[in-house]
């Protein structure tokens, strides 16, 4: 992308209605704009990192063997009515009506709508285990929304729903989808902790939350110090094998990590007073078994091995894609900007060119951005340095290429790697060759 023709409106002035470094720097750095209360529209740079965390989260998904679909947005209230959710839902659901008077809601998640399609055409205990997922925009009329993306009432989700013919089977697509999400977090470069939750209004009776530790973050969470030093990464888990998954689970259950919600006071007090962590996090995902609970309300069953109906087992997975945009600010960045992980940078690199117009200059330059584009973003901006030196810090590009006037006449470039401020002089071919 050529700067001087994109829309990245990069702003030197800290937004007066931000009071979180991640809401500050996406405006800044011109990812997002808020086009109504909790509700942005993302722009070029911001939706290339929002699709490269969804493409993160879709690739985990598929290698745990969910199945990709997409659901609407708008839900008819029926279904909301026959799980007993239509009222209870309260103000937080955008209900809607049609031009024939028919209620209809913008979907806040899809429980019902999953457990329809599948009753639809899923009559055998045979066709079981599945799970399905899709990542879609979710409206939820949040009372407070703040903090830019991190609680908007427009969001964006990926939301897994998992059918098991019994308690047994749940038990192993919980732990299975679990595995995916701290694979998911760590692709991210984030270190995500699953820590014991309440269901809230998705209801049942097993619920871990995933949270990243910021300290903006809005829940206050306790866990026990010896969670940082299980490597779970390292350890080939098989995420087929139901043992694996048995000894993964136990690995992330064992220790103490609690929201505040859940915190168990008793069991805070048990731990010597060195290994206790308290702090604020960030919950980028939650997990829920809920049994039968949408099964059964809405009278959907199987017919079970002995001919009988069984309502089947169901759980959901979530993980706020659009969410993580902001939590990966919030580890990631310093006084200059943002420090963007490889894994979801909108852009590799940045390519500076100093002084457009200078014959080396261009050269050097177009021919580093046709070697690179698409994942590169080509600052030919007629701007002054600094003002390039600072939007490339901002905007947080992995690497950067500074193609300067000295240099260019001797066909040579500075290379500066963001996150550890190093920079060295090289020819292009070396350059290309270390950031290929
Ligand atoms: N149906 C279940 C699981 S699919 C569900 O809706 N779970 S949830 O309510 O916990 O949401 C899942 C994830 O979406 C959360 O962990 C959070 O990361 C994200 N999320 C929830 N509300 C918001 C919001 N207002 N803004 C941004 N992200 C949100």
């Amino acid at each position: 992308m050529r700067l001087s023709r994109s829309l990245v409106p990069t702003l030197k002035e800290t937004p007066a209605e931000a009071q979180i470094v991640s809401h500050r720097l996406m405006l800044r750095a011109g990812l997002v704009r808020q086009t109504a209360a909790g509700i942005y529209a993302w722009l070029p740079a911001g939706l290339r990192v929002l699709q490269n965390v969804a493409a993160i989260v879709r690739a985990e998904q598929d290698a745990a063997g969910a199945q990709e679909l997409l659901m609407p947005t708008i839900q008819p209230a029926e279904l909301w009515r026959e799980s007993g959710r239509y009222e209870d839902y309260g103000k937080e659901m955008l209900r809607l009506k049609d031009r024939h008077e028919r209620d209809l809601v913008y979907g806040p998640t899809n429980e019902e709508m999953i457990t329809d399609l599948f009753r639809q055409s899923v009559h055998s205990y045979r066709a079981l285990p599945q799970i399905l997922y899709h990542i879609q925009w979710k409206f939820r009329d949040e009372v407070r929304p703040r903090f830019g993306v991190m609680r908007g009432r427009e969001f964006l989700m990926k939301d897994a729903y998992s059918f098991d013919i019994d308690y047994a089977g749940a038990v192993v697509s919980y732990r299975r989808m679990m595995l995916a999400y701290m694979r998911t977090f760590r692709r991210m470069g984030l270190k995500a902790i699953p820590m014991r939750a309440e269901s809230g209004p998705i209801g049942g009776n097993m619920s871990h939350e995933f949270i990243i530790l910021a300290p903006t973050g809005e829940s206050a969470v306790y866990y026990d110090a010896a969670f940082e030093e299980i490597d779970y990464s390292a350890s080939g888990f098989n995420i087929f094998s139901d043992a694996d998954l048995e000894h993964f689970f136990t690995l992330m259950t064992t220790h103490y990590a609690a929201t505040d919600e859940k915190h168990d006071a008793a069991a805070w007090a048990e731990l010597t007073l060195g290994r206790k962590r308290e702090g604020r996090g960030i919950e980028v995902g939650h997990v829920f078994y809920f049994g039968t609970k949408y099964s059964a309300a809405m009278g959907f069953s199987v017919a079970g091995p002995d001919g009988r109906p069984v309502a089947p087992e169901m759980g959901s997975y979530g993980i706020g894609v659009s969410r993580l945009v902001g939590a990966l600010i919030e580890a990631f960045h310093d006084e200059a900007g943002i420090i963007w992980p490889d894994a979801v940078a909108p852009f590799r690199t940045a390519i500076l060119n100093l002084k457009p117009g200078d014959a080396a200059c261009d050269r050097i330059a177009e021919g580093l951005y046709e070697k690179l584009a698409p994942s590169a973003l080509y600052d030919d901006r007629d701007e002054r340095a600094g003002v390039k030196f600072a939007d490339a810090d901002l905007m947080g590009h992995p690497w950067q290429i500074v193609v300067g006037p000295r240099g260019a006449a001797a066909g040579r470039v500075e290379l500066k790697r963001r996150a550890s401020g190093e920079r060295e002089e090289v020819g292009t071919e070396s350059a290309l060759a270390r950031i290929i």
